[in-house]
């Protein structure tokens, strides 16, 4: 999860003769968006989504399909206790080496996956002024968002994205989702605030089940970490990729760790997300029936550095829009994260500071663009800010 952050419109500060590159309409001194009918057809690309070279897409010889498990849920889902056990088995592995891996016969329906793609053509190929009543506000992770919405003005992504909150408390879980489509965009998007509720409370119930597995897996038992994340508050998003007639000098999303707990991403069938392992790009082909599954930064955590949050990001292609929906499980904000007592030992010391997610939120927000070291750096700044408030 590339979580940006709002500073204002204005802080982008793209040079002049790039202005009526960026979007014609913005030639009166109008902020800057990312106009995706006007920038898809456009072969001189801003200098701010060029990325550096060792970064950009071209420099890196593709290899095939990085070899992740595919994990059939559907014995787990029945209770067969020996599928339960060889489940955990298969997760415990692949969070070892990379933490990836692909679920099939998870339970959810094809038809809601179907739609909620379908959904979000609707929204994004709205005019971008009704996009824009959803507009992310300052300081906020939710809402719609351009590349330049964000605080960044360099490595841009070549994407907009519609993000929103999911709780499974149940005082504020009934609605919520809907109420913010109907509150935000008005009662003709009612019917997109139902099916992505739908989706929130499908996605909430198969990462709690992978929750349950990775707690065996860990030795902990199937219990501790789905009652860890009773009552969570996470973030959908919808990722909307436009094509780009220079995919060798952009990308759609920058490589990045997810911050988050868990990651349940459904790609459509273009393809583009790839995975860094062992000092290569590896990419993960679309397959419309499995959910591509991923551990973050704050299960890292959880897990005593035992499990990985792998580096990832998404490449553009010159013909055809891509989407992504990605659901990033978060804990409830008062929780502590911190690793079960199994999991310290005299050959494990603690590797990470406790924290909330909050924290790791505001980091990710206003100090830091998640990278591959995202964790490491938070953890020194957690530890340089309580040295100094013990100082004082
Ligand atoms: O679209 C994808 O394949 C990846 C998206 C992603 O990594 C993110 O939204 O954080």
């Amino acid at each position: 999860m590339a979580i940006d952050c709002m500073r204002s419109i204005s802080s982008i500060t793209p040079k002049p003769h790039q202005m009526g590159t960026i979007n014609d309409q913005n030639n009166n001194n109008k902020p800057f968006v990312f106009d995706a009918s006007f920038l898809n057809h456009q072969s001189n690309i801003p200098d701010q989504f060029i990325w550096p070279d060792g970064d950009k897409p071209s420099n890196n010889i593709y290899l095939e399909d990085l070899p992740v498990p595919m994990l059939d849920l559907q014995g787990f889902l029945t209770g067969n206790p020996e599928a339960v056990m060889e489940a955990s088995r298969v997760v415990g592995e692949a969070c070892v080496k990379h933490g990836f891996f692909l679920v099939v016969n998870h339970g959810v329906s094809n038809e809601l996956v179907r739609n909620a793609h379908k959904m979000m053509d609707e929204f994004f190929e709205e005019p971008l002024a009704q996009k824009q009543k959803a507009q992310r506000k300052l300081g906020e992770h939710c809402g719609y968002a351009s590349s330049f919405t964000g605080r960044f003005s360099s490595n841009l992504p070549w994407k907009e994205t519609l993000s929103f909150q999911f709780s499974s408390e149940e005082s504020c879980s009934s609605k919520i989702v809907q109420d913010y489509f109907t509150n935000t965009l008005g009662h003709n998007f009612d019917h997109l605030g139902t099916v992505y509720q739908d989706y929130c409370e499908a996605m909430s119930q198969l990462s709690l089940g992978i929750m349950e597995l990775l707690g065996l897996s860990l030795g902990v038992g199937r219990r501790y970490f789905k009652e860890f994340f009773q009552g969570h508050e996470s973030v959908m998003r919808l990722n909307y990729y436009p094509p780009c007639q220079r995919p060798d000098l952009t990308l759609g999303t920058g490589p990045h760790c997810d911050p988050t707990s868990l990651t349940i991403l459904h790609q459509d069938q273009v393809g583009g997300l790839q995975v860094f392992v062992d000092d290569k790009w590896r990419p993960i082909s679309p397959n419309f029936n499995a959910f591509v599954v991923n551990i973050g930064d704050t299960f890292t955590a959880l897990s005593n550095g035992r499990y990985k949050s792998c580096l990832h990001r998404a490449v553009t292609n010159i013909e055809k829009p891509r989407k992504s929906l990605a659901f990033f499980l978060c804990p409830s904000k008062d929780r502590l994260v911190k690793p079960p007592q199994a999991l310290v030992n005299d050959e494990n010391d603690r590797v990470y500071p406790d924290f909330t997610w909050p924290m790791l939120l505001e980091f990710t927000q206003k100090h830091y663009r998640a990278d591959m070291n995202t964790l490491n750096a938070f953890s020194k700044w957690v530890q340089l800010h309580r040295r100094d408030d013990q100082e004082k």
